[in-house]
């Protein structure tokens, strides 16, 4: 996998860049609410959205400076969800990122508005011309983001999620939780890539089911990560679910059919790209990856 850590490596460097530049400077009357919002988004993320947006737009040709630019917005958006999950009234974290989480850095107030700040600023990014000379895709962009990221989609499994124990050990309903909360901005992580690519129905078809496979796997990997994994390798509090009364796939399924989940999973979401032969690669070896990741 040296040529995907490389591939990874790059991107996330390239994202770094661009968000940097991006992102309005600290300065000015609201110099500490932007720098909030820069300390979580220039934060060391592994940038994975961004890579499948890169990646899989990559597969259709797509202008590089469009893909960079949407995948900057998709990461602005996840960095939103991970600061606000992390406050004292959801899942009141200290550690995110291997450093201090944006509330304990700041204040509890600062952190909430940087999260507004940066996911009302994704949308700005995707609304300009520079994102794509389109407008009809520029509003298709904002429009699957929306949905993505709204009460229908990622907001709707976080509410899901801060029900607890209230879900009991449904797999059904704790699967639902996952794909909404976590799947969904994977997904489009993915699909925008093939949008902006105008890739044709079926290698569309096939990169979805991709995602969805994938998003699923990545969050049994994290529930695994969360009850077998150590502060050192994740950057961020494990034990918490368990502790917490949350339902996950591991406290519903246990260890071993977890892991057997996420094999197959893998499995499948790989069968999903043979249309694609070897130019899907990294793709590809980013399932094991996400499968064997540590952090
Ligand atoms: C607050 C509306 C709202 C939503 C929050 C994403 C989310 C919903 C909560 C995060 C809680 C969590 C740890 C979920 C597990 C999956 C996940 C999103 C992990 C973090 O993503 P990574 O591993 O993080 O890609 P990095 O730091 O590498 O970007």
């Amino acid at each position: 996998m040296s040529g995907l850590q490389d591939r990874l490596k790059a991107t996330a460097e390239r994202v770094n860049v661009a968000l940097d530049a991006l992102l309005p400077k600290a300065q000015g009357a609201e110099a500490r609410l932007l720098g909030a919002m820069r300390y979580s988004a220039l934060g060391a993320g592994k940038r994975l959205r961004p890579f499948f947006t890169i990646e899989a737009g990559s597969l259709f040709d797509a202008d590089q400076g469009s893909l960079l630019r949407t995948a900057c917005a998709i990461e602005c958006v996840h960095t939103y969800s991970l600061i606000h999950d992390d406050l004292p009234c959801m899942d009141d974290d200290d550690l995110r990122r291997g450093r201090p989480t944006l509330h304990k850095q700041f204040d509890e107030a600062t952190a909430l508005l940087a999260g507004d700040g940066l996911l009302t600023f994704a949308f700005e990014l995707l609304a300009d011309p520079a994102t794509h000379p389109d407008p009809q895709m520029r509003c298709l962009l904002i429009t699957a983001l929306s949905r993505a990221a709204g009460p229908l989609g990622m907001v709707a499994g976080q509410a899901a999620d801060m029900e607890g124990p209230q879900i009991g050990n449904d797999l059904i309903a704790v699967t639902r939780m996952n794909r909404l909360k976590t799947g969904v901005l994977i997904n489009f992580s993915v699909d925008a890539g093939a949008m902006i690519g105008c890739g044709g129905e079926a290698e569309k078809t096939a990169l979805s089911r991709y995602a969805h496979d994938v998003g699923l796997a990545f969050q049994m990997v994290d529930d695994l990560l969360d009850a077998e994994g150590v502060v050192r390798d994740t950057g961020k509090a494990v034990h918490k679910d368990s502790t917490r009364g949350k339902v996950n796939f591991v406290t519903v399924l246990g260890t071993q059919a977890t892991r057997e989940r996420v094999g197959l999973l893998a499995a499948q979401a790989k069968r999903h790209l043979a249309v694609f032969g070897p130019r899907a690669r990294m793709l590809l070896d980013a399932v094991d990856f996400i499968v064997e990741r540590r952090y």
